[in-house]
């Protein structure tokens, strides 16, 4: 399957919402702009950007009849607002091994993007090691295993309840040991508190940092789009303590909140760097602006 017609799949549910056809013929209108104001604000693009696009069509459309060139207009403006010079890429350290540090909020899809993410990489000649963080819960690091078995790549695990950051530590010097390419690391995303949480991942960064100097080289933050506008506020407690450097979202497939990808970017100025559109390995897309805006409105 390529590129658009996996971005198609993905948020078939969101191009339901914004129902294209019935504007065309439409005089722009007070009563149109509402409606699209509805529309884009049902599909989680959120406030600020809907405002934008809104002003932008009112300002060259106003009193006409919508067609063609409207859906330009409003396209234009999306990929303007999701504008990223780097997109879908992640960045690679100077000298290896490059660190992802992956977080996320319990569920959000954290663990099945890492075998993910894995695949990809390795499919394009990296080597990885994964680091099973999570040992909170006594199940993650099964569940990591058995990924690592499938794409191929090895683990480091600690005993149930061991401190994660010293599993960080172990894996950072293995991964120096070893040469490999790349890291990542599993976190949990749940423990006693949300304030537990917080600190044992800054712990992690800590001794990521410690061990390799310049890492972690991306801090991705998983986010379900299930959740749409409740993805911002998660984006905020996460970045606030260790600092995102670009999100993954996953379950676009499930949710006609598709939008949430703007309100990320604008709200959060955090860059989505990947999509997550289904539960097979190569599920994970690199986030494409362009093909992203062309899928909406397919
Ligand atoms: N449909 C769909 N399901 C997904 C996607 N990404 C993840 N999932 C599913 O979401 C569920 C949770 O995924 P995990 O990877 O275990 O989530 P996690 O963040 O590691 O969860 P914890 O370890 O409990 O914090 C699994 O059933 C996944 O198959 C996606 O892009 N689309
Ligand atoms: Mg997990």
């Amino acid at each position: 399957m390529g590129l658009l017609a996996k971005f198609k799949k993905g948020l078939a549910k969101t191009a339901q919402l914004f129902n294209v056809r019935s504007w065309f013929g439409r005089k722009v209108n007070q009563s149109f702009l509402d409606d699209l104001e509805a529309q884009l604000i049902q599909a989680d693009v959120g406030v600020a950007a809907t405002g934008r696009i809104i002003e932008r069509v009112r300002a060259s459309y106003a009193d006409q009849t919508a067609d063609e060139g409207l859906l330009t207009v409003v396209k234009g403006e999306l990929r303007s607002l999701l504008e990223d010079p780097r997109p879908g890429t992640l960045v690679v350290a100077p000298k290896p091994p490059s660190v992802y540090l992956i977080a996320g909020v319990n569920g959000s899809g954290k663990t099945t993007s890492i075998a993910k993410l894995a695949q990809r990489l390795k499919d394009q000649g990296k080597t990885i090691l994964l680091a099973a963080c999570d040992t909170f819960r006594a199940a993650a690091a099964d569940q990591l295993a058995i990924w690592a078995g499938r794409a191929g790549c090895e683990l480091v695990r600690g005993a149930p309840g061991a401190d994660p950051a010293s599993v960080a530590h172990d894996a950072c010097q293995r991964a120096l040991a070893r040469h490999v390419d790349v890291l990542i690391v599993d976190t949990a995303g749940r423990l006693h508190t949300q304030t537990h949480l917080m600190r044992e991942l800054e712990k992690i960064r800590g001794v990521v940092q410690r061990v390799i100097p310049g890492a972690p080289h991306e801090v991705l933050l998983v986010i379900d789009a299930t959740n749409g506008q409740n993805a911002i506020r998660q984006a905020e407690v996460f970045t606030k303590s260790i600092g995102c450097t670009g999100v993954i979202l996953t379950k676009l497939d499930g949710t006609a909140k598709g939008g949430v990808v703007v309100a990320v970017r604008q709200t959060m100025n955090l860059p989505v760097k990947f999509i997550g559109v289904g539960e097979a390995l190569d599920d994970l897309q690199p986030f494409d602006a362009e093909t992203f805006v062309e899928s909406l409105f397919g």
